[in-house]
């Protein structure tokens, strides 16, 4: 598999990121759209300069699954809503009190703990308006809608992100062992990002031994991405990341490296995006930028 200079996935990233962009400003509801106070909110953290990850690794997978990046963006766009409402949501005071998020105050210091409630909610629901509506935005047979809908459905509910998110809230001044800490991680983070694989290799129609090539390649680079978030947490600043950092610390939370050290959490992430890597042989020259964002992964500053 040929390598994507950092320059080339650079350029993809940002190519792509622009697409997500105009795609979720078509599916959400304009500003102004009554009751306005509610979706000016919902516009105002999705459009705080996310990297858009989740959704650019939708798109990938269904190019390397000889699809078309197309007929991915409804559900890319969906991914992304989906994120914004537990970025809001894990910000408010009765989770992680966070006032700083992509750079800006959180939704809840601008508008309200309850406005920034409704926000989440908000945007959890427009994800599946936008993937059940008719005429429908996904051009996908109405099966592979529904396995769409379905996949991420599982993902952000509570065998997913949402049960992930409670064993983190639960573990709060508490002993937590590798175990427990790779539940809520794979779980909390890992779930959402596996999900963005296999939905774009059901767009994609993808084959057996490409969804389960795809969905190995999302554990592992779902679980290097939280570890490079907790190794972040710890050594990087306000600035770089554009929320606070050390919040684990202030919070007593265990994390990769609380566990098990800086130098060894770095090591399992590479392993992991090394095994994420090995993953995608199957799709030769067409997964090199499933291949170029694992590295990102783990080389990311923010
Ligand atoms: C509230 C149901 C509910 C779930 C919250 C994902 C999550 C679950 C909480 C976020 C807390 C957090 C900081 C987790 C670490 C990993 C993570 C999801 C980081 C944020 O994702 P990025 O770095 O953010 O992709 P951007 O802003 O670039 O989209």
């Amino acid at each position: 598999m040929g390598a994507l200079t950092p320059e080339a996935l650079a350029r993809y990233l940002e190519e792509r990121r622009l697409q997500v962009d105009e795609a979720l400003g078509r599916y959400l509801p304009v500003a102004g759209d009554h009751p306005k106070e509610i979706h000016e909110a919902v516009r105002y953290s999705v459009f705080a300069g996310g990297k858009r990850l989740r959704p650019i690794l939708v798109l990938a997978a269904a190019e390397a699954a000889e699809g078309l990046a197309e007929d991915a963006l409804p559900a890319a766009a969906a991914v992304e809503m989906i994120h914004t409402y537990s970025l809001i949501h894990d910000d408010l005071p009765a989770m992680d009190d966070d006032d700083f998020r992509r750079g800006r105050p959180t939704c809840h210091k601008v508008y309200g703990e309850a406005l920034a409630i409704l926000a989440g909610d908000a945007l959890l629901t427009q994800a599946f308006i936008l993937l059940s509506g008719e005429p429908p935005a996904m051009a996908a047979a109405p099966v592979a809608r529904l396995r769409v809908i379905n996949e991420i459905a599982q993902a952000a509910g509570s065998k997913g992100m949402v049960g992930g998110q409670v064993v983190d809230i639960l573990q709060e001044d508490r002993e937590v062992d590798l175990a427990t800490l790779l539940y809520l991680h794979t779980h909390k983070t890992g779930s959402l990002i596996r999900a963005c694989l296999r939905v774009g290799g059901i767009v994609a129609s993808a084959g057996r031994e490409q969804m389960e090539a795809l969905t190995r390649y999302g554990d592992r680079i779902g679980l290097a991405f939280q570890i490079v978030d907790d190794i972040l947490d710890l050594e990087g600043s306000l600035e770089a990341l554009g929320k606070r950092a050390g919040s684990d610390l202030r919070k007593k939370k265990a994390t990769f490296p609380s566990l098990l050290g800086l130098e060894e959490s770095r090591q399992r992430a590479r392993s992991l995006v090394g095994e994420a890597k090995h993953a995608l042989s199957v799709f030769g020259e067409r997964g090199a930028e499933l291949g170029a964002i694992a590295d990102f992964v783990v080389t990311r500053r923010r």
